[in-house]
């Protein structure tokens, strides 16, 4: 597994906003192995997959989970890159482990955006040590990479809805509070977001609010996503389906218990297989 110290700046721009950028973080064989494995990937879809845009979208929005046992070059790229050591400095934590990975493709012309959300209340994991890495392997512009409200990421927990119907599959409504309007109003939030080469990626916090336009005509948009958990984060089980789900997990980790499981295996330091 590979090393790579940041400035403190940056682990501060973490903490302090809750998201951040980092230019040229991966090598082009990296990227290059990455590609294979997202080919690979939609080439077999597992049956968690979802398209996540409309019959009648001129594109195609994609998006598949948890695949990492199968595909061996995101195993090679979880296990040997950068990512861990850099997760760790982000959390400030000693070890870290991969909760799961996330493929979010959209092929030319996809009109769906992907709207406003926090991602820690469709899951089942609690703590405030964790990040996500999301980087695209095909150049992004502006008006479709990923965006993020700064320092959302201090809370309130809001409420998950489904991204196309705007359904409460999750928390049942009226449990928590409503996303404000952010697109009614951009002027009113601190927005960042950055064009993006491949080799380039993003660090976010998994209750930082973000979303992604939809893309253009010219160009595929194919992100690969690995979420990481550091050391206060714990198995929350929950009533209903989590995205992703764990099938049977909470029959063998009790609610509260660290996420020590294989399949979230620990990726730094790096233990000897
Ligand atoms: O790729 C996208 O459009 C959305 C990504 C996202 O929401 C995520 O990675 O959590």
């Amino acid at each position: 597994m590979r090393t790579f110290e940041l400035p403190p700046a940056t682990v501060e721009a973490f903490q302090r906003d809750g998201a951040i950028c980092i230019r040229q973080l991966f090598s082009a064989d990296e990227v290059g192995l990455l590609e294979l494995g997202i080919e690979h990937n939609l080439a077999h879809p597992s049956e968690r997959a979802k398209v996540a845009s409309q019959p009648d979208d001129p594109g195609w929005f994609f998006e598949d989970f948890c695949n990492w046992q199968e595909n061996s070059a995101y195993r090679r790229f979880i296990f040997e890159s950068r990512v861990g050591h850099v997760a760790a400095q982000l959390m400030g934590s000693e070890h870290v482990r991969l909760y799961h990975d996330h493929l979010l493709v959209k092929e030319p012309n996809t009109r769906q955006r992907t709207p406003w959300h926090q991602d820690q209340p469709y899951y089942n994991v609690e703590g405030q040590q964790n990040c996500s890495m999301w980087m695209p392997v095909d150049p992004v512009a502006r008006e479709s990479t990923l965006e993020f409200i700064a320092g959302s990421h201090q809370g309130p927990w809001l409420m998950p809805r489904t991204f196309m119907d705007n359904q409460a599959k999750w928390f049942p409504e009226g449990s928590l509070a409503d996303l404000p309007d952010i697109e009614a109003d951009r002027a009113a939030w601190s927005i960042l977001g950055w064009d993006l080469q491949p080799g380039d990626a993003v660090f976010f916090h998994m209750l930082t609010l973000h979303a992604a336009g939809g893309v253009g005509g010219d160009r595929r948009r194919r992100a690969f996503s690995l979420r990481f958990l550091g050391e206060d984060m714990r198995h929350t089980p929950r009533p209903w389906r989590t995205s992703p789900e764990f099938p049977g997990l909470s029959e063998q980790l009790p609610a509260g218990a660290p996420l020590q499981h294989e399949l979230f295996p620990q990726i730094w330091p790096r233990q000897q297989a």
